[in-house]
């Protein structure tokens, strides 16, 4: 084997031509942490591993094709968002008439939601990992090594596959048979550092609105969330109990990231940082004790927080926390199950700016329930807070989510999977015309939280280095990318 061999090599696939064609411009990739993991674990108990970050790589199908067969794996590892769905199945589909002999296996957030049907609908894919992927896969290539990596013996081997908790295979009919559900990690302490030795680490320069200083490094301490919105898909994935890494664990990654690619911010994947009080007080802690120098953003909830947590926080280098408000109307909240006031939002955000620490609110546009009205009023009240910056997002019915499973009853979904981006409107509520009001309205939104001369005179005010200019700059290019894109996907349906 050289050194670019491996038995096992994780592929990344592209977005829509449209969401490539958008990113071409702003330039922004981001690390696929979920293959980085699995891949560590591999490398962790002796199997070869390689990823090929095509997406960032800017790789074309005929270029990972041809990585492929330079690098000879045995299993092809491809993961899944629902929107990504489609591209993924047309990927396997090429690596499969490519490379027959070679096992391909999807995991991740869409294939764990459909793990019952998905095998019979996509032939192009050998088997499925569920929920969180890195026992299952190990032994799922463990006992593939165990049969001389020979495809054909080893899938028509029921009694070996029927043992490996975490997979679904298809028997000797086709129909697929979902194995034992296997249970989640419970100490993540034990778990290696992701494998970013394999990933072209230069190119995940976060957004300018994300980052304050470079490099900027991505990194989960925590997996699942124990709260229920109606609208989330997190936990199909990771399940609905929190699990912490040790504080000493994460510090000693940051360490490695300062040693390894000069890391000065750290960027939280979590799902939400202050859920556990006495964790986060530790971290904080060793970050201001040990004068460690990183800034870092985050995201939570506008219920977990308060001043004292907050000031701790900036003192530890936290610079920006996102929140997810969704709406400005309390009855579309308790719709969504989400749990907050919007007495407890006006409070979060507040707090945060007076910590010292920028704000991102996110809003969902086309809730169910929800009427152009409604949008407005969440206009309104986004802009009353005064966060730093604001998201719209239309919203978008994962499936798996209780607004997947309800959504006739508020408004029509359509199915075209591809179009789950949370940028394309997919669910029309009753209290909508139809899609192209819904564009407006996320148009609104951010026309009229960033074209007000307040807003620029603002952050006029902020520039202090020629950093914050080509930040806002980059900020501005992002922006204009992403209105002319709904402008343009508007023209083309209508
Ligand atoms: C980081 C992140 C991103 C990053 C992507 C980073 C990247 N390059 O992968 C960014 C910010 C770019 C992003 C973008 C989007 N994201 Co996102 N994102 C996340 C987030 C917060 C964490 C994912 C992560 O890295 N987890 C850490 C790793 C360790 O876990 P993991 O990826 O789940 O991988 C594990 C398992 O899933 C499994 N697994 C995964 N893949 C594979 C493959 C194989 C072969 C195997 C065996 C196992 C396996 O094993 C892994 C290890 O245990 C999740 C929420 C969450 N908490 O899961 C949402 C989430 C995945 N994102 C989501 C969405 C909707 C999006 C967007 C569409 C939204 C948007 N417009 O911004 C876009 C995608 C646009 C597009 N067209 O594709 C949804 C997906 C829902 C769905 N069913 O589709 C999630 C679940 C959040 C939600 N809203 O509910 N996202
Ligand atoms: S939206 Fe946030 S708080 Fe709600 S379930 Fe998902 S991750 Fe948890």
């Amino acid at each position: 084997m050289t050194s670019e061999q491996a038995d096992v090599l994780f592929v990344t696939c592209s977005y829509s031509q449209e969401e490539a064609s958008t990113r071409q411009i702003i330039k922004t990739y981001t690390p696929p942490l979920g293959m980085a993991s699995l891949a560590a674990y591999l490398l962790g108990h002796g199997v070869s591993a390689a990823i090929v970050d095509a997406l960032a790589l800017e790789l074309t199908p005929d270029a990972v094709l041809d990585r492929i067969a330079q690098i000879k794996p045995k299993v092809i590892g491809l993961t899944s968002i629902t929107s990504l769905f489609g591209p993924n199945k047309r990927l396997a589909g090429q690596i499969r008439a490519r490379f027959p002999e070679v096992l391909i296996v999807l995991g991740g957030h869409h294939a764990s939601t459909f793990k019952d049907t998905l095998l019979s609908e996509a032939e192009e894919f050998d088997i499925v990992v569920y929920p969180e992927g890195e026992i299952p896969l190990l032994n799922l290539v463990e006992a593939f090594s165990a049969a001389d990596w020979d495809k054909g013996t080893f899938l028509a081997d029921a009694a070996t596959l029927s043992k490996i908790p975490g997979i679904v295979y298809r028997d000797h009919s086709g129909k697929p048979v979902v194995t034992e559900r296997p249970p989640l990690i419970t100490d993540l302490d034990t778990l290696p550092f992701p494998a970013r030795q394999l990933l072209p680490m230069e190119r995940y320069i976060p957004l300018p609105h994300q980052h304050s200083r470079l490099p900027a490094i991505h990194v989960m301490g925590s997996r699942g969330c124990p709260y229920r919105c109606a609208y989330c898909n997190n936990t199909a994935v990771m399940g609905t109990k929190l699990r912490l890494r040790s504080p000493e664990n994460i510090i000693q990654e940051i360490n490695e990231l300062r040693r390894d690619y000069g890391a000065r911010e750290i960027f939280f994947w979590d799902d939400t940082i202050t859920a556990d009080k006495k964790w986060l007080n530790r971290l904080c802690d060793i970050l201001i004790n040990e004068k460690m120098d990183i800034t870092w953003s985050a995201a939570t909830r506008v219920d977990i927080v308060n001043p004292e947590m907050l000031k701790m926080m900036k003192r530890s280098g936290c610079w920006r926390l996102f929140y997810g408000v969704e709406s400005g109307v309390q009855e579309l909240l308790d719709l969504l199950n989400k749990r907050t006031t919007l007495d407890q939002v006006r409070n979060a955000i507040t707090w945060t700016n007076e910590a010292g620490i920028e704000t991102t609110a996110s809003f969902m546009i086309a809730l169910p329930g929800e009427t152009p009205e409604m949008a407005k009023e969440t206009i309104k009240f986004a802009l009353s807070l005064k966060p730093t910056y604001a998201d719209f997002h239309v919203t978008t019915p994962f499936p798996g989510t209780r607004i997947y499973e309800e959504a006739g009853k508020y408004g029509r979904l359509n199915m075209d999977f591809s179009r789950y981006d949370c940028y394309e409107p997919v669910f029309v509520p009753f209290g909508y015309k139809d899609e192209e009001e819904i564009r407006k309205m996320l148009s609104l939104g951010k026309r009229s939280f960033y074209f007000r001369p307040s807003y620029a005179l603002k952050k006029l005010f902020q520039i202090r280095s020629l950093g914050d200019i080509n930040r806002i700059y980059r900020g501005l290019v992002t922006l204009l990318a992403f209105l002319k894109r709904s402008k343009r996907f508007g023209r083309e349906k209508h």
